[in-house]
């Protein structure tokens, strides 16, 4: 190549100096003709290059074909059961029902006899539950002398409560009025187990002045215990009988059992 680019302008040269005269004949002598060569021999192939650098990331690819539908899936477990709801708000009142039948005519009633009787029952039935608790109390044992029956009721009771009690079944609370009879009831409240009982004796009349509860004024016979009557705090106008067969002014009011007494001629 090199060659080739020298060679045209020397030819060019050469050509010009024929045409201009002969004095240059020898002028042109001096100059040399530069010819190239014969090609050379092809040289031995040369060992592999290094490889070369990677290339660009090229660019994104077209998107692809839509997959086919996959298949359904089993039921999933049940849910946590969710939190109570509120209250309702009240519903509004149903309409009113029909009408009912009317009922059969009533008897005519004859209220005040049968209310009457009813009462009159009433009556009779807590006399007899009276009169059973008597004589329970009679079968448990009754003591008694030539003249009179004993009964010792064992149910508590203020001294005018019992004396009450003695008089609706016809006595009164018992009054020893002799050796026998005191200690009759001595013997009685013994074979009780008891410690004392009312009996029929006080001074509620006339303080001091003891009596019968019948009224009946005291004879020679009395059992005090040494020291009474001597009414204690003022105010002791009754009598009990310990079970020594000794008698004590005692107040009216405490409730304590007692022992009754009847006539034999009304027992
Ligand atoms: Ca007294
Ligand atoms: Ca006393």
């Amino acid at each position: 190549m090199i060659g080739e680019k020298l060679l045209l302008p020397i030819i060019i040269m050469s050509v010009l100096s024929f045409s201009y005269g002969q004095h240059m004949t020898e002028e042109s002598c001096t100059v040399q003709i530069l010819v190239p060569g014969l090609k050379g021999e092809p040289g031995e192939k040369g060992q592999k290059g290094a490889p070369g650098r990677p290339g660009r990331v090229g660019p994104p690819g077209e998107i692809g074909q839509t997959g086919i539908k996959g298949q359904k899936g089993i039921m999933g477990r049940y849910g946590k059961v969710g939190p109570s709801g509120m209250k309702g708000v009240k519903g509004d009142m149903g309409d009113p029902g029909p009408k009912g039948l009317n009922g059969e005519p009533g008897v005519p009633c004859e209220c005040t006899p049968m209310r009457k009787m009813i009462g009159e029952m009433d009556i009779f039935v807590a006399q007899l539950s009276s009169e059973l608790k008597f004589i329970k109390n009679a079968v448990a044992g009754i003591k008694e002398t030539d003249s009179k029956v004993y009964l010792l009721v064992k149910e508590e009771k203020r001294y005018s409560d019992a004396e009450v009690y003695c008089q609706t079944r016809g006595g009164h609370l018992a009054m020893p009025k002799d050796e026998g009879s005191n200690a009759a009831i001595a013997g009685y409240i013994t074979e009780a187990g008891l410690n004392r009982v009312y009996i029929g004796i006080n001074d509620l009349h006339r303080e001091g002045v003891f009596t019968y509860v019948d009224l009946s004024v005291m004879t020679t016979f009395s059992r005090w215990r040494k020291g009474e009557p001597n009414n204690a705090y003022e105010e002791e106008d009754c009598a009990e009988m310990v079970a020594s067969g000794e008698w004590t002014d005692v107040a009216c009011h405490p409730t304590m059992y007692f022992v009754c007494e009847f006539d034999k001629e009304s027992a």
